[in-house]
């Protein structure tokens, strides 16, 4: 990490809140980020936050470019949402992560459950991502090329792609994406990967497919659904980060980070587990260079996926449902404002340093009530 005048001219101003894209930045990554969503944009109170490049320097389409809105029949474009979100990015100068071109869910029927062969499938993946990439080309600084290929044991997932077409259909995606858009980086996205373990040696076998196949791929999306308690180590968030790099990508992310609890309501001390964790995973993402940034799956417990998916689970992100600050806010921000000033850039997390920092460095936020 190194020394950043902007940050030191922030710290510097009594009572100055640096936010967190200005803070990420200051301390040496491309941009703190957070996922949105079509119908959230007309709740006001909600994009004045969003809309704040200092806060976000950077948004993906949650829904709108997958493959059931962009193509939901053969032929048929439709990038009506996906451009919504693309343009208010533009509008407020935030960088955009698209998602997501391959991937076995939200996928229309007419793909899912067509009668296919090689050649006809490939030639739908191929047309489909010429259509998609080509419509964006020049405003996706990275593609989710290819989402949730591997289950949990390292194997490829049997979907459609990998039924009709074999693991082929990977590199494939990537070559697509390349020849629509060259500038873009392309990423190869999964969750449950942010640690070491079976899942993460079948991320590195995609990296080496691809590149094998003499394709490119610039990145690993490490998507990060956690939970309170149990996430991996910061070691262990470094040796798999470490892992893709040394396989060959440039870059990696955390792309859809919540850290959700399994019960509700969460308590005071359940909220400062929550910032800790939120904490070691922005320190894994400093600690390595090539961590290019951290996306929240959207920023506010009002929005999150969490609670239609994992019945009785969530209050997983930095922001209530209220749109209050919690605790994992005030850590996010003091460890991002540590780096920084390259006070800090390998501790581990404590209260006491968040505390300590916050007072000194950033505004503190008075409001730590979970949903
Ligand atoms: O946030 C998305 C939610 O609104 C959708 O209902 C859901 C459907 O699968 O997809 C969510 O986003 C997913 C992302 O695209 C890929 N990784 C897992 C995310 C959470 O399910």
């Amino acid at each position: 990490m190194y020394f950043s005048t902007t940050a030191a001219a922030l710290l510097a101003i009594p009572g100055a809140s640096a936010q967190l894209n200005q803070l990420a930045k200051a301390a040496g990554k491309l941009y703190f980020g957070s996922a949105t969503d079509n119908g959230e944009l007309t709740d006001a109170a909600y994009v004045a936050i969003l809309e704040d490049a200092n806060m976000f320097g950077q948004i993906t389409p949650g829904n709108g470019q997958k493959w059931e809105y962009t193509e939901p029949s053969q032929g048929q474009f439709d990038y009506t949402s996906g451009d919504q979100i693309v343009d208010f990015a533009e509008s407020n100068g935030q960088i955009v992560r698209c998602h997501t071109l391959a991937w076995y869910s939200q996928l229309p029927s007419w793909v899912g459950d067509g009668t296919w062969t090689v050649d006809t499938l490939t030639s739908v993946l191929n047309t489909h991502i010429a259509n998609e990439v080509g419509h964006y080309k020049g405003q996706c600084r990275s593609w989710d090329v290819v989402n949730e290929a591997l289950n949990e044991d390292g194997t490829y997932r049997e979907n459609v792609f990998y039924t009709v077409i074999g693991e082929s259909y990977i590199p494939l995606a990537f070559e697509a994406t390349a020849a629509a858009d060259p500038d873009a980086k392309l990423y190869y996205n999964d969750y449950n990967i942010e640690g070491t373990g079976a899942k993460q040696d079948g991320a590195v076998t995609i990296i080496n497919l691809v590149k094998d196949a003499g394709a490119k791929i610039d990145g690993v999306g490490m998507q990060a659904h956690l939970i309170v308690g149990t996430i991996p180590t910061q070691s262990d968030l470094e040796t798999s980060i470490n892992s893709y790099l040394s396989a060959g990508v440039t870059e990696v992310a955390y792309t859809e980070l919540d850290i959700r609890f399994s019960s509700l309501p969460p308590d005071d001390a359940g909220l400062q587990q929550q910032a800790t964790d939120y904490g070691t995973v922005t320190q894994a993402c400093l600690a390595v260079d090539a961590c290019v940034g951290i996306t929240i799956w959207d920023y506010t417990d009002k929005y999150s996926w969490i609670p239609g998916v994992f019945a009785g689970s969530g209050a997983a992100l930095p922001w209530d449902e209220n749109l209050s600050e919690k605790p994992a806010y005030s850590t996010i921000s003091s460890v991002l404002a540590a780096a920084a000033t390259g006070s800090a850039s390998n501790a581990t997390i404590t209260t006491t340093l968040v505390t300590s920092t916050l007072i000194t460095a950033t505004s503190v936020p008075t409001s730590t009530s979970g949903s």
